[in-house]
């Protein structure tokens, strides 16, 4: 029998400044007067968990289980009380019957225990078999009432749920948002590690802007002005120069005053830059990295979708991701009437309409120069457009990224240009003298992406503490 994973419930640390209860003392509630651990008719204090409650099947009745988790629900019908356990695998019942039930009757619901028993079949309808107990040990103590309702039987405001997020994570529907989260960033990780991608961890804490000042949170650095990076941007493109090949999954900063369903002030980016890639190469990469990322959930992911009602987008291999162009999508725009002309950025309104003609991913490439950051390269038949494109789920954007100038006076120019002062720049600029390679890469949004694979309509849902201008704290 395969046992995932055992931890030891060390019930005497529990008993510290009781000196005299000792392993094998039998009912030692009364032994050591403590009110917040006993063990019903127990033989010992040392409860060892066996097994996840998803390990539990009619094959295993007759067979003696050590289980941890927490009350669901507690019905006492007569003489029979049935609690309903769960831990993160799963769900099942323990029956106890006769007085030792009363010894804890008190307890509230989600409080934690561990239950010793024999598996037995059972005739309930949700579970294939139940735990007959008389031995239960107390671990911790739940209040009543508790400020959310983890069960999720009636609602919270999405408020009140992430002011009580660790609670809230016992809702099964938002549990089953991290664990995809969890799958997604194993796909992440694993696609590009096999694309041969090197991971690597860029500075938090900066002395100039990487995106080009605008929404920096800044700092005094012991005397010194600092920033918080919005983005891996300037480390990334240098890496090329020796790793090639880089990627970064990490938290970022805006501080963009920004109250929306996809602003956060923090969000976590996956970012990647490659040496002799140029933006349709990257673009590759991040279509097949996204098809991955929604194929392993949809696939694996089952029981996840079900508890959050929601199918994971899926696109036919044979239907590439669209590649539409700035100027197309002004043309379709023009075409409804918007006023909208080359070279204006695209609003939020233009975006709802444009995706509305292009529904799920596609790419917006070819973007007017002046409307990127002062590292992306211009084409070579139009300087007046880059090699830039954006991944959009509909109106979302989700990702952003395009072909870098990799020579440095050109760079230092088009700092210039855009009211940069190339001086703050210098140890960047410098290792563009180093042999710097062609290069391109893009940056995404994980929180964006795990709103559309999951159906959420607020980036908040998929961020266990989210930062933004309102929230700080927890
Ligand atoms: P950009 O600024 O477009 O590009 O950001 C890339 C992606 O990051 C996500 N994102 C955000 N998500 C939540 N809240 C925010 N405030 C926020 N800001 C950005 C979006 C966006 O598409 N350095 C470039 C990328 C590159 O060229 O490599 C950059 O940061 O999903």
């Amino acid at each position: 029998m395969y046992v995932a994973e055992r931890f030891r419930t060390v019930i005497n640390a529990f008993l510290s400044g009781c000196n005299s209860c000792e392993p094998g003392v039998k009912g030692y509630k009364q032994h050591c007067g403590k009110d917040y651990i006993w063990c019903v008719g127990g033989t010992t204090v040392t409860f060892e968990r066996t097994h996840d409650i998803a390990e539990l099947d009619v094959g295993m009745a007759g067979c003696d289980v050590v289980l941890s988790g927490w009350i669901e629900d507690y019905r006492k019908m007569g003489r029979v009380s049935f609690i309903t356990l769960r831990d993160v695998t799963g769900i099942t019942q323990v029956v106890i019957k006769g007085d030792a039930a009363d010894r804890f009757a008190g307890l509230n619901r989600q409080s934690v225990i561990s239950v010793r028993g024999t598996v037995q079949d059972t005739r309930a309808r949700d579970y294939a078999v139940e735990i007959a107990t008389t031995d239960i040990c107390v671990l911790g103590r739940a209040v009543h009432p508790l400020p959310i309702d983890p069960i999720g039987r009636l609602e919270s405001s999405i408020d009140n749920r992430l002011n009580h997020r660790a609670l809230d994570m016992r809702n099964q529907k938002t549990a089953s948002i991290f664990k995809m989260r969890h799958h997604a960033l194993q796909v992440l990780r694993s696609t590009l590690v096999h694309d041969k991608f090197i991971e690597i961890t860029t500075p938090k804490v900066i002395g100039s802007a990487s995106e080009g000042g605008a929404n920096l949170f800044s700092f005094d650095y012991f005397g010194k002005p600092a920033y918080l990076a919005q983005s891996p941007q300037l480390y990334k493109e240098q890496m090329t120069i020796g790793l090639q090949r880089v990627f970064e999954i990490s938290n970022f900063y805006r501080a963009e005053n920004s109250h929306t369903g996809r602003h956060l002030t923090e969000f976590t980016s996956v970012d990647i830059e490659a040496a002799f890639m140029d933006y349709d190469d990257v673009m590759d990469v991040l279509e097949r990295l996204v098809r991955q990322v929604c194929s392993t959930l949809a696939t694996e992911c089952t029981a996840e979708q079900k508890s959050i009602g929601f199918d994971v987008p899926q696109q036919s291999p044979d239907a590439p991701f669209e590649r539409v162009t700035y100027e197309q999508c002004v043309s379709e725009l023009q075409k409804v009437g918007e006023d909208v002309g080359f070279g204006d950025d695209l609003l939020d309104s233009h975006l709802r309409l444009i995706g509305r003609n292009h529904p799920g991913f596609f790419f917006l490439t070819d973007w007017p120069l002046k409307l990127k950051p002062f590292y992306i390269r211009e084409k070579d038949n139009n300087p007046e457009l880059s090699r830039s494109f954006d991944l959009q789920y509909g109106y979302l954007e989700l990702s952003s990224g395009g072909t870098r100038l990799h020579d440095p006076e050109t760079l230092r120019a088009r700092l210039a240009e855009q009211n940069l002062n190339p001086a703050q720049f210098e140890d960047h600029l410098e290792s563009f003298e180093w042999g710097m390679p062609p290069h391109s890469g893009w940056g995404m949004g994980l929180d964006r992406l795990m709103a559309v694979v999951t159906g959420a309509d607020n980036v908040r849902e998929v961020v266990l503490y989210p930062r933004d201008p309102d929230r700080l704290s927890p």
